[in-house]
Order: C-alpha cells, then structure tokens, then sequence
C-alpha cells in the first residue's frame, strides 16, 4: 500500500483528518485493540468494552465505506500489545512508503509517536484533530501575554469565533453567561428522563466475552452494559436527551438526588470524546432548540458553555502545561486515596452513591465529580497523582487531554490557581442545599463538630487552616478567611480536633 493510516480508539469518525487526507484506493487503516493501552491505567471494565466494541462496529463502517482495513484484536496471535509494535508489524507485512494519522488525545501517546519515523524509517505525519474548534496551537496564542488564562474570556472569544448564540457582535439574550439561574436543587417527585440504552448486539456481546475473560480484575461492573457503540445509536441517544431533558438541563445542572445517576445529564462524554458525536453538531443543535422555542436560553447556553467553553478550554491548557502539568502539586498533598474510593464503603451518603454509581456504570455527573468525591479528596489532602489516576481510569469518558486539567487544575487546585480562580471546596452544607443525600446518611450534616458531625464540616475548616500558607492571599477566600479569624479559639480547637481523628481514621484505613 502507499499510506498505512492508523486510526486510535478514540478518533472513530469517517471525518477525522487522517482519513480525509488518505486514498480510499491505495492507502490501507490500520485499527488495533492493545493490551498497552487497556492497561497503561487499570480502565474500568465498561469503558474498554465500550471501546473495543465501538472500533470493532466502525471498522465495518468502514469497509463498507469501501477503505481496506487491517484490524488487530486483543487476542489476535503475534499482537505485540503496543502501538508502536503493531504499527511496525503491519509495516512489516504492508511495506508502505509512509504513515499518516491524527494527533493523538494523550501527551504520553505523541511523545511515543515522536520517535517512530526514526526507529521505522519511514515518514510519519501527523496531522491535526480538526474535531476540536480551536487546535493547541490557536490556544497557545491566545494565552500568550494573558496574566490570567480564565475559561469565561476564553469562551467569549469562541461564542464570536464559531458565531453560537450570537446576535450579531453581542450575545444572544445580552448575557454570556446565564449560570445564576442554573443552581436550582432537584426534587425527586420531577420526572427523570433516562439515557437512552441500546441492547448488546453480537459484536458487542463478543467483546463482553474478551473483557470478562481479560480484565476481570480490572475496576467496576462490566454488566448490564447499555452503552451505544455505533454513531447512529450515540445520535439518537442525544436526539433523546434535546427532547426529554435538555429543558432542564440548565435548572438543574447542580443538582444531585439518592438513586438519580443522570438527571438531566445528556450523558454522551464518552461517545463525544471516542469520535461517534461531532461538537460543533451537538450546539448547533442545541442552539436551533432555543431558536425554535424548544429550550430555554440558560439551557441552550449551559450546554454549549460546557462544549464550546470547558471542553476546549481544558484541551488548551493539557496542550499548553504537559508534561509538567501531571505531577502539580501546588497544596503539598500527601495522603494516599482512601480505599472507599474503590468499594464505595463508606458511611458518607454522597460518597457512597457518587462511587457506587461510579461502579456500576462508569458515570457519574459533573457535580458528583467536583463536589463529592473532588471535593472530599481536596479537603482530606489526598495527593493529587492519586486523584488524577483514579478518575482517568474510572469513567468510560476518561482521556487524559480532559480529564488532567478537570483533576488538577478544577478540582484539586494543584495547579496552584491556574484553571480555577479558587479550590472548589465547600462543607456539608452546599451538598445538602443541592441534594437529598444527607437525609439518609449516618452522618449529621447540621453537626459541626464531634462524633457523628457531616466529615465534610471539619475538614473544610481543617483545609482552610491548614493551607492558609498557601491561599490566605486568595481574594475569594477573603470571606471564609475572616469567618474563622473571627471564630472562637475554643471553636476552632473543636474542629481542628474533629478533623485530625477524622484524618486520623482514614491514616489507620478506619472506616469512615
Ligand atoms: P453534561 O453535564 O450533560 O454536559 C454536556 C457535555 O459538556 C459533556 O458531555 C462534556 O463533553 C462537556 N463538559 C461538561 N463539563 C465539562 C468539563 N468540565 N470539561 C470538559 N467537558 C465538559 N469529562 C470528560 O469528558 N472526561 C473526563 O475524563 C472528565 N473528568 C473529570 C474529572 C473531574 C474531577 C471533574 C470535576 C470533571 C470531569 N469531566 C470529565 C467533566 C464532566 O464531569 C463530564 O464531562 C460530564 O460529567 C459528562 O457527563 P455528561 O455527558 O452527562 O455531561
Ligand atoms: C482507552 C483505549 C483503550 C482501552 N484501548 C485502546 C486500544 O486497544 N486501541 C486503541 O487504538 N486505543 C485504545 N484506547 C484509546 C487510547 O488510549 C487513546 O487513543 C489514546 O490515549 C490517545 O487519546
Ligand atoms: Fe455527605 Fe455530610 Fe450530607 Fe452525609 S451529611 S451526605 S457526609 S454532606
């Protein structure tokens, strides 16, 4: 052949630039299921089924699109279980003048990349992820002579790039940002949507086969599997969520309830993020919803912020800050992730159901995300190396280029404020605004301090005091700040005291 065109796991779209840059006629694909890449971190057993099940259903696309396609599967025999050595073998076999492909979502995959031209002694060009409104390279401009690099500016700069909720030179609605009408709690009397599922058909269910037999001890449930697996199903899955849910998609973005795993989530990350949905298609869409009265405006405008906005922006900082980015560590946090992060015992109620969830079904929302597990692991001080690894291998949405920057920088405030302009933390209190969790837990949310007290309660004083070092001089930290100067010592040696057995529990691996 004259091309041999690889084509990753997560760049399953007949648009990616790498095939429109190739020759149906004379160029050949070349997919491959690797035990490298399955296990560089220990993925959930949902998220390589959904992979391999899902590049397994493209690459008949493809052929039937007419290109010639060698695919490797896990189990095929000589499967050397990395890129590079399939890539070689397949060269070896197809003698091509030169590869061509796609830049890869992973820092670690193009560095490994860097060097095969010289070890294969072939060509390799790598082409850009036109998937993205605005390449690492565009994002880098933007940033230079920037003191603050802030989504929000970042996100007005692509509303008039791409035109979305625009009315003219000004923002639909005369806002860009409708997110004060966006925290509004939940009540489980609501009808709940919920996401589309499609049954395993025999490709799937010959992958379910291989994950079981291969990755049994890999994290989380691998059954009942719903995911789709095929552009057409993760279409209609989002043509699913614009009729039932994108209404409140907005209301109730903060919101969490005890057995409500989605709410009014569109839950299509992982789909999104593997190639089987375009971005710009998604708000597109959605803003024809708003524009054909189907929608309200903080809906319209809370979805595309967090494509248009979060998504883009996270990719422009991964691109901008690797490699140095993963190993942040601005609060000096130590402690290892406790195990109930693994099994969901624990007698926090929003933990338990943030990571049981988790476990079941690879997912869980951004709320749960950021302000129950993020949350407890920022207060607690558990080194954000460990945080990082856990959320990269837990969820089926999981690629490094989105998730580092949600972990490190939004979540962890490893980064040192780089992302977000204060740690996200907060006590008991917020999640009881926004959830049902603490009326079922064994834990007191009112409590402050002593035995039973909500642990969130101490430990956010405990990580205020302990890093006021690092963040006294945080002008949104002003007000907690005087709250606790103002505090009585007697108080603060309460919760200083509740914290420390807390912490202490976790230290021993005590249930909590
Ligand atoms: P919805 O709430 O319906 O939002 C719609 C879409 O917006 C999402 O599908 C996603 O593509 C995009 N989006 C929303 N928030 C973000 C964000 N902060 N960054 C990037 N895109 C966003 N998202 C991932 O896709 N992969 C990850 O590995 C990932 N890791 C995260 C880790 C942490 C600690 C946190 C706090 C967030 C992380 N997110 C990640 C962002 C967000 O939580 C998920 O995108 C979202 O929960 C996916 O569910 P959904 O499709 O139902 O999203
Ligand atoms: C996540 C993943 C997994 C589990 N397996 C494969 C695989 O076998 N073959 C493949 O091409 N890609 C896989 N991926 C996705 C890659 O990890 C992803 O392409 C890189 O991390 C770059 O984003
Ligand atoms: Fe979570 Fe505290 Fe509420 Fe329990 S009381 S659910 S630990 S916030």
């Amino acid at each position: 052949c004259r091309k041999l065109v690889l084509i990753l796991g997560d760049q399953l779209s007949p648009d990616m630039s790498s095939l429109r840059h190739a020759d149906q006629k004379r160029d050949r694909v070349l997919m491959v299921e690797v035990m490298e890449e399955a296990t560089y971190v220990r993925h959930h057993k949902k998220k390589i089924a959904f992979l391999f099940s899902a590049m397994r259903h493209f690459v008949q696309e493809l052929r039937i699109a007419g290109w010639s396609v060698d695919y490797v599967r896990l189990d095929a025999s000589g499967n050397t279980g990395s890129f590079k050595g399939e890539v070689k073998r397949a060269v070896a076999r197809l003698n091509p003048e030169g590869i061509l492909l796609t830049e890869p979502g992973e820092w670690r995959v193009l560095a490994g990349m860097r060097s095969w031209q010289e070890d294969l002694g072939l060509p390799v060009e790598i082409l850009s992820d036109q998937r993205f409104m605005c390449s690492p390279a565009e994002f880098r401009a933007w940033a230079t002579g920037r003191k603050q690099l802030r989504m929000e500016t970042f996100y007005q700069d692509m509303r008039r790039k791409t035109g979305l909720l625009m009315d003219g030179e000004k923002p639909v609605g005369g806002k860009w940002n409708f997110d004060k009408e966006n925290r509004k709690p939940a009540r489980s009397d609501l009808f709940m949507p919920s996401p589309k599922r499609v049954r395993p058909d025999k490709v799937t269910r010959e992958v379910l086969d291989l994950v079981e037999n291969r990755f049994a001890d890999h994290f989380g449930s691998l059954e009942p599997f719903w995911f789709a697996v095929t552009k057409q199903d993760a279409e209609a899955a989002f043509e699913g969520f614009l009729e039932a849910s994108l209404e409140n998609f907005g209301t109730y973005q903060d919101a969490m309830l005890e057995g409500e795993k989605f709410l009014y989530h569109a839950v299509i990350s992982a789909y999104l993020n593997a190639g089987l949905l375009d971005a710009l298609t998604l708000c597109r869409k959605v803003e024809t919803a708003y524009r054909e009265g189907k929608a309200p405006l903080n809906a319209a405008e809370g979805f595309i912020r967090q494509i248009l906005g979060w998504r883009e922006y996270v990719r422009g900082i991964y691109w901008l800050k690797m490699p140095a980015y993963a190993s942040e560590n601005a609060l000096e946090a130590r402690r290892p992730l406790p195990d109930f992060y693994w099994t969901g015992k624990t007698r926090m109620k929003c933990v338990a159901e943030a990571v049981t969830q988790t476990i079941e079904e690879a997912y869980a929302h951004h709320i749960q995300r950021l302000m129950v597990t993020g949350n407890f692991a920022l207060l607690a001080g558990v080194d954000p190396s460990e945080v990082h690894e856990w959320y990269l291998m837990v969820y089926a949405d999981a690629y490094e280029w989105v998730e580092l920057p949600n972990t490190i920088g939004m979540s962890q405030f490893a980064d040192g404020g780089l992302l977000a302009s204060k740690p996200y933390i907060s006590s008991g209190n917020y999640i009881n605004k926004m959830s049902d969790y603490c009326r079922s837990c064994s834990y007191e949310v009112s409590r402050k301090t002593g035995e039973g007290a909500c642990p969130f309660n101490a430990l956010y004083w405990h990580f205020l005091d302990r890093n006021e070092p690092h963040l006294r001089n945080n002008p949104r930290l002003g007000q907690p700040y005087a709250t606790w100067r103002k505090m009585a010592p007697e108080k603060q040696d309460q919760y200083r005291s509740t914290a420390e057995a807390i912490l202490n529990r976790l230290d021993q691996r005590e249930e909590l």
